[in-house]
C-alpha cells in the first residue's frame, strides 16, 4: 500500500477496525479515514456510496457488520445475518464502482463446517453442516467470501478474503450476554474479585477448543496480506495453537488475579467442538504473531480497567442490538 493512499476501514463492531486504524497509523499511513466522524452507516447503500464518492479510498479493509458471541448468535440470528449481508453487498459494490485498488474482506472461522477435521484447511469450506448456534451469521460471512471471488471473476477486481481465528483485545465487548468468551470472562472474574464472590460461572463443558488471536496481531496480518497477497483462495489468519475453554478461563483467572472457583454450566451451549485454523499458507508467506496470549490478555484487561474508571465504575458491556 502506498503510504499516501486513502484507506477506509469499514467496521461496525469496533474491535478489529480500531486495531487496524492504530496499526496503520503506527506504520506511517497518513490518510486513514476516521471511523468516528462522518463514517457511513454501512447497512445503507446510498450512504456508503456517497462516502466512496466523497473520499475515494484506494484501499478498503472490510471488517463487516454486527458480531457477537455464542448467545448473541442464538438470540439475534436475523439481525446478524441481515446486517452482515447488507454491509458486504454495499461495501463490495461501492468498492468496485469507485475502482478501489484492493479490498480485504474479513470472514470468520465459523464459516467452516461444525465437525471439520483439525486444523481447518480452506478446502473444507462448504463440505458439511455449519454449527447451528451461528449458522445465520456464518452464512452471511460465507456469502461475503463468495461475493469477493465472484467480483474477481466478473470484474477482475483485487478483492481478497482472510479468515481469522477468534479475536479479542482492547475495544472488545465485555457484555455478559452478547460478548465473546474472553470479554465475558474478564468481566465476570473482575466483578467476582471486586465483590468477593467465591465462584464464577463459565458456560458449557469447558471442553471446546478455540484458537485466539490478539486484535493488534490480526491487524498486522491484514496489513501484511494487503501488501503481499492477491489470490482468489481465502487465507486463514491464525496463530497455530488452540486452548480449551477451561484452559483459557484459567489464563484469564491468572491475569485478573481472581482466586475463586470456576463453575461450568452445562446447560449453556458449547458450540463448535474445535476451531483451529490451518494457517500454514500465512506462515509460508513469512507472517508470525508477535504477542503471547498472556501478554494480550494483560493488555486487554488493562484496557477494560481504564474504561471502568473513565465511565465512573460502569463496565464496558454494550448490548448488541
Ligand atoms: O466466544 P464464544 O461466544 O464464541 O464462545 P464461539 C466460545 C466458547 O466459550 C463456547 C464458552 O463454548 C462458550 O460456551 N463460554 C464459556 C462462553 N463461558 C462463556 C461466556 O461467559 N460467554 C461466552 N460468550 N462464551 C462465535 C460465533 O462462536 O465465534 C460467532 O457465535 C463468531 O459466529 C465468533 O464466529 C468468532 O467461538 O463459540
Amino acid at each position: 500500500m502506498n503510504k499516501n493512499a486513502t484507506i477506509f476501514v469499514a467496521d461496525t463492531d469496533g474491535l478489529v477496525g480500531r486495531a487496524i486504524q492504530v496499526e496503520l497509523k503506527r506504520a506511517g499511513y497518513e490518510h486513514v479515514l476516521p471511523v468516528s466522524q462522518g463514517a457511513p452507516n454501512l447497512t445503507e447503500g446510498a450512504e456508503v456510496d456517497d462516502y466512496f464518492t466523497q473520499h475515494r479510498p484506494r484501499y478498503v479493509f472490510l471488517i463487516g457488520g454486527k458480531t457477537g458471541g455464542i448467545k448473541a448468535n442464538q438470540n439475534y440470528p436475523a439481525d446478524l445475518m441481515r446486517d452482515n449481508l447488507l454491509v458486504n453487498c454495499h461495501v463490495i459494490e461501492s468498492a468496485r464502482r469507485h475502482d478501489v485498488e484492493k479490498l480485504l474482506y474479513l470472514a470468520s472461522s465459523c464459516v467452516y463446517p461444525k465437525f471439520s477435521d483439525q486444523p481447518m484447511k480452506v478446502e473444507y469450506l462448504t463440505t458439511g453442516r455449519l454449527e447451528p448456534t451461528n449458522e445465520s451469521y456464518a452464512l452471511a460471512k460465507l456469502a461475503g467470501l463468495f461475493l469477493c471471488q465472484a467480483y474477481r471473476r466478473q470484474f477482475e477486481t483485487h478483492f481478497i478474503t482472510a479468515i481469522p481465528a477468534n479475536v479479542f483485545g482492547p475495544g472488545d465487548n465485555f457484555s455478559l450476554e452478547d460478548s465473546h468468551v474472553i470479554g465475558a470472562l474478564i468481566r465476570k472474574m473482575h466483578e467476582a474479585k471486586t465483590l468477593g464472590q467465591p465462584c464464577v460461572e463459565v458456560w458449557g463443558s469447558g471442553l471446546p477448543r478455540r484458537e485466539f488471536i490478539f486484535s493488534h496481531d490480526l491487524a498486522d496480518a491484514c496489513m501484511f496480506l494487503m501488501d503481499r497477497y492477491d489470490g482468489e483462495e481465502p487465507i486463514n489468519l491464525g496463530v497455530g495453537c488452540d486452548w480449551s475453554i477451561r484452559e483459557i478461563a484459567d489464563a484469564v483467572r491468572e491475569v485478573v488475579q481472581y482466586a475463586g472457583e470456576l463453575k461450568f454450566d452445562r446447560s449453556k451451549p458449547d458450540g463448535m467442538p474445535a476451531k483451529l485454523l490451518d494457517s500454514s499458507c500465512l506462515k509460508q508467506m513469512g507472517w508470525r504473531s508477535q504477542t503471547s496470549i498472556r501478554e494480550a490478555l494483560r493488555v486487554t484487561y488493562e484496557w477494560f480497567l481504564e474504561q471502568g474508571s473513565v465511565a465512573g465504575g460502569e463496565r464496558h458491556g454494550r448490548a448488541l442490538i
